[in-house]
């Protein structure tokens, strides 16, 4: 059943244009669609092994990483068969994905006491960032320095909670384990998704503020490319090994 659905699979990707050897956007796609994939089948399978106090956690791991599979293996394909950069559908991705990583706040600070109030605020900020970013990438290009402003704005106000907010308090007060994972969690927030504005940065016509790190267009959309797709696979699938970990950590 398994061999069967995995050699479907296979042959699907196949049926796309091969990925020259020199090809890094393409390369990374692929890897990522590959590790997204492992990602999300090791925490599906994990579930059933995960005590009953954390298996909610660990399945929203699994599908943060299986939301990015199914995008990446898209992406992929977009990516392959146009050379451009696919936009649209990674903040697709996103905005599915980065909420569902707030959720995971939410639910590891739950039993020390986190109300919905703090899950909509994690949920709005996410999507404000990431709404106001794809107008600047997108849309609204020649104000794409102010769309970043706001978009930095709101993913500074989700560092705060998580690093000294409401976020942090909760999980000093849920018990070391937690605290630790919140910790780690908090570094990815703020050093693995900083990676972002960055990417921003260099796939912005022009640079910002006059600092123009690549001046080709097309280079800069690659390098942006390359940057994010590192950045998602290393966000993605360590918050959910942090999950993971913390949920093997207390009985
Ligand atoms: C799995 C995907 C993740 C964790 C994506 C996170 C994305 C961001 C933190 C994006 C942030 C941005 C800014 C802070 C300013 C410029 C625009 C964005 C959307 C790239």
């Amino acid at each position: 059943m398994i061999n069967f659905a995995l050699n479907q699979i296979y042959l699907k990707i196949m049926e796309h244009p091969l990925i020259a050897t020199d090809n890094y956007v393409a390369f990374t796609f692929f890897i990522g669609t590959m590790a997204m994939m492992a990602a999300a089948i090791f925490f599906f399978f994990e579930v059933n092994a995960t005590s009953a106090k954390w298996r909610t956690s660990v399945l929203v791991s699994g599908l943060i990483t299986f939301i990015a599979a199914v995008h990446y293996y898209y992406m992929r394909g977009y990516n392959l068969e146009t050379g451009e950069s696919p936009t649209f559908f990674r903040y697709v991705d996103w905005i599915l994905t980065v909420p569902l990583m707030c959720v995971e706040f939410y639910l590891i600070t739950k039993k020390a006491g986190a109300k919905q109030g703090l899950l909509w605020k994690l949920i709005f900020a996410s999507i404000v960032m990431l709404v106001t970013g794809y107008f600047g990438e997108t849309v609204d290009r020649s104000h794409s320095v102010l769309w970043g402003a706001i978009s930095g704005a709101a993913y500074f106000y989700i560092v705060y909670l998580v690093w000294f907010g409401e976020v942090a308090k909760l999980a000093q007060n849920a018990g070391p384990q937690v605290a630790k994972a919140t910790k780690y969690l908090g570094w990815f927030v703020l050093v693995g998704w900083a990676v972002y504005p960055l990417g921003y940065i260099l796939g912005t016509p022009g640079g910002l503020f006059g600092l123009q790190l690549v001046a080709d267009p097309k280079a800069a959309a690659h390098a942006m490319d390359i940057v994010y797709n590192i950045a998602d696979a290393i966000n993605k699938i360590g918050f959910g090994l942090v999950i993971y970990v913390l949920s093997r950590s207390e009985e």
